[in-house]
């Protein structure tokens, strides 16, 4: 064994870091402080109506809010006529569908996936790797081949009828544009809070679309598109994920929200610093979604356009959410 692999697997080992880290962060005995308003689900975009309409279903069953989140957004990613999010998503400008997604706990505990090819719902992957393995994080042909051993649906590499369509008219320009505007938008991010306070987050997406082979974007990167703390609230993202992950949104979301600021005042600061940090915010779209432990809601986005689902006792609604522009 080389002295590199030597080292890299006593470290690990001496770090126990061999075990899943479900053993860890499960293991921390979090009491939580609130009374909880919930349950409380709420998802971006209108797919979220039926994607929280299957994660009610499954909270009243199980009682679990991260099977919640994970069914609630594998109805999207199954959806056909979706095109970002999903293996019939728009794929990447070699004509290949790469697909990102996240899980998280409030109690710390994560599984993300990022640049995969061919598994069909990769938010239970992003939930295996968090569970059955002791990292964060997989990406591309390494994730697909755990995805494969765990057993998860794999898919042939082929272009959805629709996606071909887009590609094609696509490449008679090839313009290299990353732009997400309000007709190319659709990632599922999903935040929810059970009725005892517990809070988890779910995100998967094809990502942008026709964007360089490799790009990642927000969603499989913790604290970007989503971020969740028991202690405090839940923050997801949608939009030009470049743009997400240059100010950690998701993450000064809640930080924002565990200083005393309500979830909306704290997804508004995070528009305000994204413009500031980004050129040409005439053609860039981003918006968030939050909640906090108290049960209340912020939805703010650059442009108008963006939109949310929030379930709760009351019914599943789709609101508008407000715009700086
Ligand atoms: C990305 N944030 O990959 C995703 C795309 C998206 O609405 O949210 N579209 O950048």
């Amino acid at each position: 064994m080389s002295s590199r692999r030597k080292f890299l697997k006593t470290s690990l080992l001496s770090s126990g870091a061999l075990l899943p880290l479900s053993l860890y962060a499960d293991n921390i005995n979090f009491v939580n402080p609130y009374s909880s308003q919930g349950p409380l689900l709420l998802s971006t975009w209108n797919h979220g109506i039926p994607a929280n309409e299957k994660a009610w279903e499954v909270l009243g069953k199980t009682g679990s809010i991260v099977d919640a989140v994970e069914q609630g957004v594998m109805v999207t990613e199954s959806d056909l006529s979706n095109l970002t999010v999903g293996l019939q998503g728009l794929p990447d400008r070699e004509g290949i569908v790469t697909l990102d997604a996240a899980i998280m706990k409030g109690n710390g505990a994560c599984g993300t996936v990022s640049f995969v090819r061919q598994v069909k719902h990769p938010i239970t992957l992003a939930r295996k790797i968090m569970e059955e393995t002791p990292h964060v994080m997989l990406s591309g042909e390494g994730a697909r081949q755990f995805a494969i051993e765990q057993g998860l649906e794999i898919l042939p590499e082929r272009l959805s009828p629709e996606a071909e369509k887009a590609y094609k008219e696509w490449k008679l320009e090839s313009e290299y544009k990353p732009i997400i505007n309000i007709e190319n938008h659709d990632t599922i991010g999903m935040v929810g809070l059970d009725k005892n306070g517990n809070l988890a987050g779910s995100c998967t997406t094809s990502g942008l679309a026709f964007k360089m082979h490799g790009r990642v974007g927000d969603s499989p990167i913790i604290g970007a598109g989503l971020f969740i703390d028991d202690e405090v609230g839940a923050a997801t993202a949608t939009g030009l994920g470049e743009s997400i992950i240059r100010i950690c949104g998701s993450f000064l979301i809640v930080e924002l929200m565990r200083q005393g600021w309500e979830p909306q005042k704290a997804c508004e600061e995070a528009v305000k610093r994204l413009i500031a940090k980004n050129k040409d915010i005439n053609n860039i779209q981003a918006g968030f979604l939050a909640i906090n432990k108290e049960g209340e809601v912020g939805a703010y986005s650059v442009h108008p356009g963006f939109n949310y689902a929030k379930h709760d006792k009351k019914g599943n609604f789709l609101i508008d959410s407000k715009s700086k522009f």
